[in-house]
């Protein structure tokens, strides 16, 4: 063995999984024992300046369109691979390949891009080969807003919101392909006639390196308005209430985990692959990170970041107007939810600026020195217009159920926060059908998860073990292990390894007897508010 060759290298095989994400394209090596040998990434702004985008997309002078050239994410993979190499990644022991993109947004190959996918010359630069590759040559993203009248259009055609939710998972949501793909097809006929395949970013990465179209996974497939969630298959009405063809332009969905045949020549002979090694379909960012962050039927994962997200692990899933189902990405005859709350640290931050001078310390303890339940005071703390719910403002309420216009003290202000915040993740989770069990699991991450007087509440809210994980990179990281994954077969508990959480905190013995009613009085006294009755 040579000095400078990695020994864990030497005795197994490895993994990559890449993530395409909004501001740059990532990567992560890691071998069979789940050590992460490389990483490499680009980012859009400072790697690739000449396509000038800001935060890597270019938003529109109608502060509402939002795109990406799609040609840039195909050089941002052209330097990628070549900075993999030089880091001293060996592509020889890659025994399968998987990767995510950033969810929704959708790229439009012209007719005979298929023909070019299948002959690239391992000569040249991908991105020479493919520069007329696409019909559309700038690829909406999840940052658009600017379908409101598809998406009314889709639900009104759907039979209403919840009708649409009820077969799609969601309701209409600007952002998502279905609404994107009917504007495209209305404003740009010509185009739309001329595209022979629609990807979305993870399903267009996954196809430069099958060397041909490769299927949308029924995970991201879940973020079209367009797959019903039921069958496992598109919608027919959804397809026509968007556009014309698009069964055929779409082609079947298939599991995340499905291996769909060999890495294509041109990774072979330009970066010397096996010609083995297996592509496994790619996903969605958010499916991703459930699968890097390993987790299991019953477990939660809570983001705590400027806004929170909250993954869901559902067996049986209720699509509400708030929030989205989605095909689960490593058992797709499960489902995972997805939570957006908008108003995380960005407001626990104001409230400590206000309450606490500043002082995190001296937040906790005012935390720390009221009584769970808070005096049956109850907070909801909106400053920027929420996700979850849609609701803009500060509402209190005192134990009689009365608004009032401010609490009396501090401390009863920074327990309502912290406990609305809670009480309301615990609300909408069990809206869309999760059921708290003694074997629930709340899995605590991102900048907040350090703050174990928060970790306190949540675990009372939840009535559940808190546990803390520190995982950058979840989406990629997640690609490398469904690669192995794919490749393996089998259940991805069985095949992955679990990384060791930290056990943060359990709930106190009188958490149910508290918080059960007071997440009642919760929903109802949000009900109110949403219906406009408070
Ligand atoms: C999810 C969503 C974002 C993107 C970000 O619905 O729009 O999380 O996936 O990459």
């Amino acid at each position: 063995m040579a000095d400078n060759e990695h020994p864990s290298e030497m005795v197994s095989k490895t993994y990559l999984g890449f993530d395409f994400s909004t501001q740059r394209v990532k990567t992560i090596v890691i071998n069979d024992n789940q050590e992460i040998l490389h990483e490499a990434d680009v980012q859009f702004d400072n790697d690739l300046p000449e396509y000038r985008t800001h935060g890597g997309i270019n938003a529109h002078k109608d502060g509402m369109t939002v795109t990406a050239p799609t040609i840039m994410w195909v050089k941002a993979l052209d330097m990628l691979m070549d900075k993999l190499r030089v880091s001293g990644a060996d592509f020889s022991l890659v025994a399968a390949i998987s990767g995510t993109g950033q969810q929704h947004g959708s790229v439009y190959w012209r007719v005979g891009a298929r023909d070019t996918l299948k002959n690239l010359q391992p000569e040249k630069f991908l991105h020479d080969q493919m520069a007329m590759a696409f019909s559309i040559t700038d690829s909406p993203v999840w940052m658009d807003s600017s379908t409101t009248l598809q998406c009314r259009n889709l639900e009104e055609k759907l039979g209403g919101a919840q009708n649409l939710a009820d077969i799609t998972g969601s309701r209409a949501y600007e952002r998502f392909t279905g609404s994107q793909i009917s504007k495209i097809y209305e404003k740009r006929k010509e185009a739309y006639k001329h595209t022979e395949r629609i990807s979305l970013v993870s399903s267009f990465a996954c196809s430069i390196f099958l060397g041909d179209y490769a299927p949308i996974d029924l995970a991201d497939g879940s973020g079209m308005n367009l797959l019903d969630i039921n069958t496992k298959s598109w919608s027919q009405e959804c397809l026509d209430a968007c556009a014309p063809d698009l069964r055929e332009k779409l082609g079947e969905a298939v599991p995340a985990h499905t291996n769909l045949g060999p890495v294509s020549a041109y990774f072979v002979d330009r970066y010397g692959f096996s010609p083995e090694c297996a592509v496994i379909a790619f996903t969605g960012d958010n499916p991703a990170s459930l699968a890097g962050m390993s987790l299991r039927e019953g477990d939660i994962a809570l983001s705590l970041g400027t806004s929170d997200s909250l993954f869901l692990w559902l067996k049986e899933p209720k699509p509400k107007l708030e929030g989205n189902i989605l095909i689960n990405p490593v058992d797709s005859e499960d489902y995972m939810g997805l939570l957006c709350f908008k108003n995380g640290s960005i407001t626990r931050e104001r409230i400590r600026d206000e309450c606490s001078n500043g002082s995190w310390d001296i937040f906790n303890q005012l935390l720390d020195m009221t009584p769970r339940g808070n005096f049956g005071n109850i907070g909801m703390y909106y400053d920027h217009m929420e996700i979850t719910p849609a609701l803009k403002g500060v509402f209190r309420f005192n134990k009689s159920d009365d608004a009032v216009p401010r609490f009396t003290s501090h401390e009863v202000e920074v327990r309502a926060l912290v406990e609305g915040q809670f009480l309301s993740k615990r609300v909408y989770a069990e809206n869309l059908g999760y059921k708290i069990d003694s074997r629930t699991r709340v899995l605590a991450t991102g900048g907040a998860s350090n703050n174990l007087s928060l970790l306190q509440v949540l675990s009372d809210v939840f009535n559940a073990a808190v546990y803390v994980m520190d995982i950058a990179n979840s989406a990629s990281l997640g690609c490398a292990y469904r690669a192995k994954h794919g490749l393996l077969e089998g259940k991805f508990k069985d095949v992955i390894k679990a990384p060791d959480f930290k056990l943060a905190c359990n709930p106190n013995t009188d958490a149910a007897q508290i918080y059960e009613p007071m997440v009642e009085k919760f929903r109802n006294l949000e009900e109110c508010l949403v219906a406009g009755k408070k």
